[in-house]
């Protein structure tokens, strides 16, 4: 209720075509889940987010409003709202630009399992940098998350669909996946706020182009 009433938000909305993201997801699904994980587009958003959080700094910063300054984190700590009989709770996944996509599988599933099943300490709760909350696995079009202060932004995700995308002069299947990002407007403006969101979506789309272009 306090960043409800004192971050003025902005909802930025854009949509990925993740159709070949869903088929390497496909692919790989089996192998990651004979280590004991579940590779799902929360573990692959884990991975973009934290490439898109060092090229933009301010989305993994927060404002000291006392001390008039916004503090940038040198780590990229991510938290993941995960729906538990007792409510939303939102571990934190730590040091998420160092691992790779199949570990943070296994530890997103490990922390969402801890979390619904109490195991969860207040240490886990503590210290992110960044907040992604999907609800897509459960379904919607799209929604507005709200900032968890301190942190500036939160990335929304609702449910992908198989949809007719005209392409190439004809109608193709396609799957595309919504994504909302909320932030705070006084430390991001919105001409960044696009482009943020533009660089997750060129990156679930092509992601290959990143790792040509030394990112992933
Ligand atoms: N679009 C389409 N399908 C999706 C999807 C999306 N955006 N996200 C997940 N799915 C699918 C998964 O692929 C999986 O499919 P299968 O069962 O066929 O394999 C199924 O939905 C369930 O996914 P999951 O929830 O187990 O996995 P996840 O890693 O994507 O998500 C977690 C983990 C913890 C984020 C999620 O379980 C959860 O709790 N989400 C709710 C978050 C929430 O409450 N936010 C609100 C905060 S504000 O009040």
């Amino acid at each position: 209720s306090q960043a409800w009433r004192f971050v003025p938000h902005v909802t930025q909305f854009d949509r990925a075509d993740v159709t070949e993201l869903e088929e390497f997801r496909t692919r790989y699904a089996g192998e990651v889940e004979k280590q004991g994980g579940k590779l799902t587009v929360t573990a692959m958003l884990l991975k973009i987010c934290a490439e898109a959080l060092r090229r933009f700094p301010r989305f993994n910063a927060s404002l000291d409003m006392a001390a008039r300054e916004i503090i940038y984190k040198k780590y990229v700590h991510i938290g993941v709202a995960v729906d538990t009989d007792r409510g939303l709770l939102v571990p934190v996944i730590r040091d998420v630009d160092k691992k790779g996509i199949f570990d943070l599988s296994l530890e997103l599933t490990e922390v969402a399992g801890k979390a619904r099943g109490k195991k969860i300490k207040p240490d886990d709760l503590q210290g992110g940098t960044f907040t992604i909350s999907n609800l897509g696995g459960i379904g919607g079009t799209n929604f507005t998350p709200i900032v968890y202060t301190p942190q500036s932004a939160i990335l929304g995700v609702s449910r992908a669909r198989t949809e007719p995308v005209y392409r190439d002069g004809e109608l193709t299947p396609r799957v595309i996946l919504p994504l909302a990002l909320s932030y705070d407007h006084r430390i991001i403006d919105g001409a960044e706020g696009i482009r943020f969101v533009r660089w997750i979506v060129e990156a679930l789309e092509h992601p290959l182009l990143l790792v040509f272009k030394g990112g992933l």
